[in-house]
């Protein structure tokens, strides 16, 4: 085994943006490594300058591909990019075709771009409390951006796409269903939509789709623009109408099937767009304390369910179940009597 590298010095590599200490770092908060801790910490007060990026949406989309396109888009503007694959089905993560693999290969050939991918892990809130973490520490790296692609299916995903600054969802023309997002619920998360593979027939119906689910929400429910959540925070009522984020429809070719990607750039300037409309206003402010509630949600949920797990012996959590099915507890005063021991 190699010598280990104590935290101070990775949190000094970190700060200074040396990779190598990048990959290290991510690989300790992986690993659950006891120093990882002090690196987060260590480093937490350097964090918030980078713009997280969330693109989700149904497997097969194209999101991958599309991040890529957009990380070359970035890159184009002389501006780096770190890349965060929290889907099975990624390149990223090796479910990749040839042909995508190869294009990962010449991304990665590039100092400027930073490629990490996190394959689902088993145990309730890993994922989503783990990427919370690789994100904090591209973030202290430096990165100008940050793209996290997640696959639109799960809470934990969805999750992860919401804890951005500015979130993707990405659908496609032809995949059975006008709008696939719908029935995975994350529609509400979208600050842009992106209608991928625009070269592929059916594209107009599914913005059309997109646009009358807009349309209709914009003469509904106001308060859907702030992303809900369950440890809410005394808010300031939402933005006047002249200050309202407008969400896009736009459509991407981001295949360069004998020529270039279309309507890539477009999506790059619409995503700097959505960051300086946050600067501008209170948006970010306001994105920022729904992000730290988000956050801090999937921490305490992670320390609590660990928690039990490390503290209740499995014979008596069978011992709540069997009380349970014999009908001697209701399933609620099994779950208080847990919350209880845990608590008390
Ligand atoms: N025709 C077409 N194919 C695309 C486009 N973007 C991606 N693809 C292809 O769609 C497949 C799935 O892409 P991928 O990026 O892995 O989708 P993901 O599962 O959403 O990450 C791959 O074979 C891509 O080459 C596009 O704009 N047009
Ligand atoms: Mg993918």
């Amino acid at each position: 085994m190699r010598r280990s590298i104590a935290p101070a010095e990775l949190i000094d590599g970190l700060l200074a943006g040396n990779r190598l200490a990048l990959a290290r770092a991510i690989s300790r908060v992986e690993n659950e490594d006891d120093g990882a801790r002090v690196i987060l910490d260590g480093v937490f007060a350097q964090t918030g300058r980078g713009h997280l990026i969330g693109v989700t949406g149904a497997p097969g989309t194209g999101k991958s591909t599309l991040v890529n396109a957009l990380a070359r888009a970035f890159r184009g503007q002389g501006e780096t990019v770190a890349i965060l694959a929290v889907d099975p089905t990624s390149p990223f993560t090796g479910g990749a075709l040839l042909g995508d693999r190869v294009r990962m290969t010449q991304l990665s050939g590039d100092p400027g771009v930073f490629i990490r991918s996190m394959a689902t892990r088993g145990h309730l809130g890993g994922l989503a409390a783990a990427s919370v973490d690789v994100l904090q520490l591209l973030d202290s790296a430096g990165f100008d951006r940050i793209l996290i692609e997640t696959v639109g299916v799960g809470q934990a995903e969805v999750e992860i796409a919401a804890t951005a600054h500015t979130t993707l969802v990405v659908e496609a023309p032809g995949l059975g269903d006008e709008v696939q997002a719908i029935k995975a619920g994350v529609l509400e998360i979208a600050d842009i939509f992106v209608v991928n593979k625009a070269d592929r027939p059916g594209v107009e119906r599914t913005v059309t789709a997109l646009e009358m689910m807009l349309e209709q929400r914009r003469g509904g429910v106001r308060s859907m623009r702030h992303h809900g959540q369950v440890m809410s925070v005394a808010l300031p009522p939402t933005t006047t109408a002249a200050q309202e984020w407008t969400i896009p429809v736009l459509k991407t070719v981001a295949v360069e099937a004998g020529g270039m990607a279309k309507g890539v750039d477009a999506l790059r300037q619409a995503i700097e767009g959505h960051r300086s409309w946050l600067v501008e206003g209170d948006g970010m402010a306001l994105r920022e304390e729904s992000r730290i509630a988000r956050t801090l949600e999937t921490l305490i949920q992670t320390a609590l369910s660990r928690r039990m797990q490390a503290t209740l012996p499995a014979e008596q959590i069978a011992a709540f179940i069997g009380a349970v099915r014999r009908r001697e507890l209701s399933p609620h005063a099994a779950a208080d009597a847990v919350v209880r021991q845990l608590t008390g």
